[in-house]
């Protein structure tokens, strides 16, 4: 008989998000539901108020993509008035979210992803001297991974065992027969995952060094950025490059080699295309490269779109076609096939959950069972993230894309014996999402060292300009901008619309609202949905297999669900309990 599963929360995210999964007789995922019962928000808060505060508040959707709405925020309202910023503010922009970008994903893959694939009790069965060797075959440089370092590390999570003190590796689904790492290879993995826990802290270190703080930044002004004496300081400049150089060295050496390690010994679950889901890909583009302006710079991510898996088009990405649905939603007003952002709102509407004989509440699934709405790009479910952003880049020729891409491609190709690359198509799988951060964090480590050389070259070439001005009064009479751009999880868009210096209608459309949404007035998936289909689930129990893909999502739900109910309305009563899966 088939198996009806919730898995409420979801551990190892950011947010509340649960999971229900129809599993079938032979262990594979039939049906699955994505729904969040988290109702917060933001955008309903910032009608009415000046736009050149909106970014203070509008970052406060999220502090784990920290900064990035900051920035979404007040590039929309620079489009608006039509400004440009100085060359300064972009550059230093770009490396605090290129910092974002190094940080969060590093963040992700050890302390979000890797329990999925590595098991820690397993590691204490390791011989530390063959590990030392194992290291090697990964990396001809491996971060950390010496005999004496591999052995202190696995007697120091030992005694946390031997003293029934797991912490934070409690209540995981050890010893799984889906784990397939050797012990020694996932010794290796947990020392990098505690390095990282090190590691992490001074990645934080380079986004507040021109941000100001971290998390949640405070040097960007509509207009460009308040650093100036962290810009004209040419020590900041350096002690940013620094860390930049030891980060890169441990994405490199550890994270890099890693992920091959995992892409190799669960190949084939990327070979199969376990996890793949939609196969439509969007990004919206980033990281300006020049000083041209709006939407018209060269970009390190192209933006674009790509269906069904074909490499071959690479479609336009038109803002125009961008909606958002709420038929399973709970909310009303979205029309009849959803709104365009402009026009886009927020009128929540819960209408519960079903208590079933089993004493659980289960999502209504042909009605409403999200607070996360579904956003549609051209009447079409589509996949956001670094899978989309290399999946669209490789689409468009992008040269460093396309060498980054295929260099892991040749690599992994090696190491599975095949005498050629991995085919592309590896890519379209849970494995291969989880690849493609990688291989975006060795990117992006690599050209920010490029770009602040070009910061200390303009500044010392006499430009200290940081800040535009204009006049607020001519330009907020009657405006409106977006600001679209890439956030580590994926294409984010905030739209503005002013009337008379005031903000009269803000819509935030957030990766994970694109790929954590329900089903649509047509009734098909989200990407999250779709991804579980067809996923073999070895012990519906302990279901590891559901967790590795929603996870190579990243999810975060604070990002997905940022509404209130302005007046206070209860909307729902929420029991919360502390089990991992129920
Ligand atoms: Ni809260 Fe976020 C990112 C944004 S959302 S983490 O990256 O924007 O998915
Ligand atoms: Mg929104």
């Amino acid at each position: 008989m088939s198996k009806h599963i919730i898995v409420d929360p979801i551990t190892r995210i950011e947010g509340h998000l649960r999971i229900e999964a129809v599993i079938g007789d032979d262990g594979v995922v039939k049906d699955a539901y994505s729904s969040s019962g988290m109702f917060r928000g933001i955008e309903a808060i910032l009608k009415g108020r000046d736009p050149r505060d909106a970014g203070l508040l509008a970052m406060r959707i999220c502090g784990v993509c920290t900064g990035t709405h900051y920035q979404r925020s007040i590039e929309a309202v620079e489009h608006a008035f039509n400004l440009k910023i100085p060359k300064n503010a972009r550059i230093v922009r770009n490396l605090i979210q290129g910092a974002l970008y190094v940080h969060d994903h590093v963040v992700h893959f050890y302390h979000l992803h890797a329990l999925d694939w590595v098991d820690i009790t397993s590691a204490l069965k390791a011989d530390p001297a063959k590990a030392a060797k194992e290291a090697l075959k990964w990396s001809n440089t491996p971060h950390g991974a010496g005999e004496g370092e591999l052995r202190a590390i696995q007697e120091r999570v030992g005694k946390f065992v031997a003293q029934g003190r797991l912490g934070i590796f409690a209540n995981a689904y050890w010893g799984n027969k889906h784990y397939k790492l050797s012990p020694e290879q996932n010794l290796i993995a947990v020392a990098h995952y505690l390095q990282a826990l090190d590691m992490q802290r001074d990645m934080a270190k380079m986004m507040a060094i021109f941000g100001g703080k971290m998390p949640h930044p405070q040097s960007l002004v509509v207009g460009g950025v308040t650093c100036v004496q962290d810009i004209q300081n040419p020590a900041r400049i350096a002690e940013f490059k620094s860390i930049l150089n030891k980060s890169r060295n441990f994405v490199k050496n550890a994270y890099m080699p890693d992920v091959l390690m995992a892409g190799t010994v669960y190949a084939d679950e990327a070979l199969d295309g376990t996890g793949a889901g939609l196969k439509n890909y969007m990004s919206y583009g980033d990281f300006r490269l020049d000083d041209t302006g709006f939407y018209t710079s060269a970009l390190l991510f192209p933006k674009g779109v790509v269906l069904n898996g074909d490499l071959s088009t690479l479609y336009p990405l038109e803002q125009e076609k961008i909606t958002e649905d709420v038929s399973h939603s709970w909310y009303t007003g979205g029309g009849d096939k959803g709104l365009h952002p402009f026009d886009g709102v927020t009128n929540p509407h819960y209408t519960g959950m079903e208590k079933k004989a089993d004493g659980n509440a289960y999502i209504k699934p042909n009605e409403k069972y999200s607070w996360i709405k579904s956003p549609l790009y051209d009447d079409t479910r589509v996949e956001v993230g670094p899978l989309a952003r290399v999946v669209v880049g490789l689409a468009a020729k992008d040269p460093n894309i396309t060498k980054y891409a295929t260099d892991f491609l040749t690599e992994l190709g090696n190491t599975l014996g095949l005498g050629k690359a991995a085919p592309a198509s590896v890519i379209f799988s849970t494995v291969g999402r989880t690849a493609a951060r990688a291989i975006e964090t060795n990117l992006m480590a690599d050209v920010m060292m490029g770009w602040v050389d070009e910061l200390a070259a303009n500044v010392a070439a006499g430009d200290h300009s940081t800040w535009t001005e204009f006049d607020f009064d001519a330009v907020s009479k009657d405006a409106k901008g977006f600001g679209m751009a890439e956030a580590p999880r994926g294409g984010l868009g905030h739209w503005v619309v002013i009337k008379d210096g005031k903000i009269e209608n803000y819509q935030a459309v957030v990766p994970s609202t694109w790929n954590a949404a329900p089903r649509d007035y047509k009734n098909r998936m989200g990407a999250y949905e779709a991804a579980l289909i067809g996923t073999k689930v070895a012990d519906p129990e302990q279901p590891l297999e559901i967790l590795r893909t929603i996870h190579s999502f990243d999810p975060c739900i604070a990002c997905a669900v940022h509404i209130v109910d302005t007046k206070g309305k209860e909307l729902a009563q929420f029991k919360v309990g502390t089990s991992c899966a129920v």
